[in-house]
């Protein structure tokens, strides 16, 4: 039996049109671009080790290869984010006309699971650790259901090495992806990780975490993490691991959502981190920041960039424009807020309402979406009403702070 797994494509957003002139500080976020369409899927490294060796099983990258529609396979597995739920569609429609089956998972499938089986013969909802054996027998036994359902958050002690050798003769040579753990105690409304992944963080072995880097065929790693240190026992844990990690000598980048975290961690944690590897954290606000007309939020900000900047990681901060509080000012003064906060590399998007959010169940209801085309769903598009400006302003003001910033 052979299974081929998929990565669809999204429209990624193209810096040169929106700073004809690359800036010197727009390096590290080039690099994260590159990371964007060069990644391949970590879930699907993971599927591919949890599928029985007796099966065969390949991997394709649609930012970088051709999909063969023609291939004799016996299932394909096709993973989501919702920015790549159209394409991820279109591909599984294509199979099924030639008969092959599909089975959809990832993000998007499990938050819309009765949208996404009208394009599959089955949906695996939520993580696939404890039911993808099980699917692949009833695949085989030819009794597959339509939908398959992770009743129970799978218990990481026991993971899997995701199979990275897979991916070795590709165009989408490494993934640099590494998780050690999953679920957020927060629950900001715009994110979908606590109903995913549930709100209790869920660790592994810090050995078996270890072991992973190893394998990892780059010399940086990329740590998914949603850095929640106001959690102690979070915090103990990423204490050992970075220790642990110092022998390796590997460089790493990661991201937090909320500065709050970086706030409570405290200089030696972050010295710490440093003496790890991190290279670089990526920022992205949480509805703390979202407000930039507070001073007293933006002096705690400036302080922790200055306490970063002076132990040497480099901050990448995420801008999402859009939100409830925000009148067309927002612009300006996130303009002076980047400029002062000392923050050197700028992301600026349209905020995303993410299906099954609190906030997209907002706007849905005061009928305020724009569209439900997902693949505008990637923060280069305005795809919400904003409660204090037009959609065209916003959608201007996002340009504009991108032109402004990097003049
Ligand atoms: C690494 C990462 C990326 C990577 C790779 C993404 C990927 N899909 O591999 C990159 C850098 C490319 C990326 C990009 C973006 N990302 Co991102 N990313 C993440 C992150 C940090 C981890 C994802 C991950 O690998 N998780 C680990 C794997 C193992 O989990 P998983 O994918 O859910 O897979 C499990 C199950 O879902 C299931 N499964 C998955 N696929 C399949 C397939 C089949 C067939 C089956 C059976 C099962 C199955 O099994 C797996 C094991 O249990 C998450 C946040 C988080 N903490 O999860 C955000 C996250 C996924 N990203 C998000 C977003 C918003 C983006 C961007 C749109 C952000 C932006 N504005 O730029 C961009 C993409 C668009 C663009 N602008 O160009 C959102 C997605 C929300 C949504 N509804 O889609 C998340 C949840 C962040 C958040 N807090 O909102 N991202
Ligand atoms: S945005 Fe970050 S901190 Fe907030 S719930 Fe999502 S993962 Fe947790």
């Amino acid at each position: 039996m052979k299974i081929r797994l998929i990565f669809p494509r999204w429209e990624a957003l193209e810096l040169r049109d929106l700073v004809p002139s690359p800036h010197p500080d727009m390096a590290l976020i080039l690099a994260e671009f590159e990371r964007f369409s060069e990644t391949c899927g970590y879930a699907l490294l993971i599927l591919a080790a949890l599928t029985p060796s007796s099966i065969d099983v390949d991997i394709t990258d649609d930012f970088l290869e051709e999909i063969d529609y023609n291939e004799d396979v016996d299932l394909v597995g096709i993973t989501a984010m919702t920015p790549q739920a159209y394409r991820a569609y279109e591909i599984s429609d294509r199979f099924r006309e030639k008969g092959v089956p599909v089975i959809l998972g990832g993000i998007h499938p499990s938050l819309l699971p009765e949208e996404a089986i009208q394009h599959a013969d089955s949906v695996l909802i939520g993580e696939a650790e404890n039911l993808w054996e099980k699917v692949l027998d009833d695949f085989q036994n030819k009794r597959l259901k339509k939908i398959y359902k992770s009743e129970e958050k799978p218990d990481l002690t026991s993971f899997p090495l995701p199979r990275r050798e897979l991916l070795k003769n590709k165009p989408c040579k490494v993934n640099i992806d590494v998780q050690p753990t999953r679920g957020c105690i927060y629950g900001c409304t715009i994110c979908n990780v606590p109903t995913m992944y549930g709100k209790k963080v869920r660790y592994r072995k810090l050995e078996n975490v270890i072991e992973e880097m190893k394998t990892v065929n780059s010399d940086e790693i990329f740590l998914i993490e949603e850095l929640t240190w106001m959690n102690p026992q979070y915090k103990e844990y990423y204490e050992k691991l970075f220790k642990m990690m110092i022998p390796l000598k590997v460089k790493f980048t990661t991201q937090t959502t909320t500065y709050r975290n970086i706030y409570v961690a405290g200089r030696e944690f972050l010295e710490l981190m440093k003496k790890a590897g991190c290279i670089a954290i990526s920022f992205t606000q949480d509805e703390y920041i979202f407000d930039y007309y507070n001073k007293e939020k933006q002096s705690h900000l400036k302080k922790i960039t200055q306490q970063l900047k002076d132990i040497g990681i480099p901050l990448l901060q995420y801008f999402y424009l859009g939100t409830e509080i925000e009148n067309k000012d927002i612009f300006s003064r996130a303009l002076e807020y980047a400029k002062q906060s000392g923050i050197r590399s700028c992301l600026f998007f349209n905020l995303i309402p993410f299906p099954k959010t609190p906030f997209y169940d907002q706007l849905e209801k005061e009928g305020r979406l724009l569209t439900k085309d997902w693949s505008k769903y990637t923060g280069k598009y305005t795809v919400h009403s904003p409660k204090n400006m037009t959609s065209e302003e916003l959608q201007e003001g996002v340009r504009w702070l991108w032109k402004e910033f990097y003049k």
